[in-house]
């Protein structure tokens, strides 16, 4: 999987892929995350991207000229499966959205910034607005990390475990069980017997008990009545 992100902040984003383990998934060529900046594509003087909202009003709007620009050069190189907007008026981004679009080859993320961006591109030239919860942040670049971060370690190799990412809170709509290591015992405090005990199968039932036991309690909304 490809990712190529817009942003008028590259700076903000590239130690996040710099590191760890999507530094390693880069690395290892398993995905390629290319950051363009917006500034690179207005013909405006100073590097401007942003202007005054038609109408009035507070708050500076990304142009749709910049943005164009810059979608088209990449839709030249490439075709794309989806262009998607970090909005916080978006469609709210989950582990479905994370495992669906995991499987795409190439998708442009373009973070919002100041008050928005002209609606003309969102209704010309995006194809998904996807929000990551319902607070507001003084752009989309956290949020276009975010998503790449669900994104990439869905991909094949990218975890040392592969059934790791299957175990995960929220695939199946549950919580993960809690995971305990050694000791066994630490100032009194234990582990579980039934972890201990080697029995595969009755550690796969505990599991899943704990799993469905935290998800009532904590999210009940994801067991949907
Ligand atoms: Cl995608 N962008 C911004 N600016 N704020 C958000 C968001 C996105 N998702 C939640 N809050």
């Amino acid at each position: 999987m490809r990712i190529d992100i817009i942003t008028c902040v590259p700076n903000l984003l590239e130690s996040y892929f710099a590191h760890s383990i999507l530094k390693r998934a880069i690395e290892k060529k398993l995905t390629e995350v290319h950051l363009h900046d917006l500034r690179d594509y207005t013909t405006y003087k100073h590097r401007q991207v942003d202007d005054y909202s038609f109408g009035g009003g507070a708050g500076m709007v990304l142009m749709v000229e910049p943005i164009d620009r810059c979608i088209q050069k990449l839709k030249e190189e490439r075709d794309y499966d989806a262009v998607i907007y970090m909005t916080p008026d978006g469609e709210r981004f989950n582990q479905k959205l994370a495992n669906r679009f995991s499987m795409l080859t190439n998708i442009i993320i373009l973070c919002g910034h100041y008050k928005g961006v002209d609606d003309r591109v969102r209704q010309h030239l995006i194809t998904h607005e996807w929000s990551i919860g319902d607070y507001v942040l003084s752009g989309g670049e956290l949020a276009a990390a975010v998503v790449s971060d669900a994104l990439i370690r869905l991909l094949p190799g990218v975890l040392s475990d592969e059934t790791s990412a299957l175990s995960d809170s929220f695939q199946d709509d549950l919580l993960a069980p809690p995971v305990y290591t050694r000791p066994a015992e630490y100032n009194g405090w234990k582990v579980p017997e039934v972890l201990l005990s080697g029995h595969e199968a009755n550690i796969q039932k505990w599991r899943y008990e704990q799993s469905l036991e935290r998800t009532r309690e904590r999210r009940p909304d994801l067991l949907g009545g």
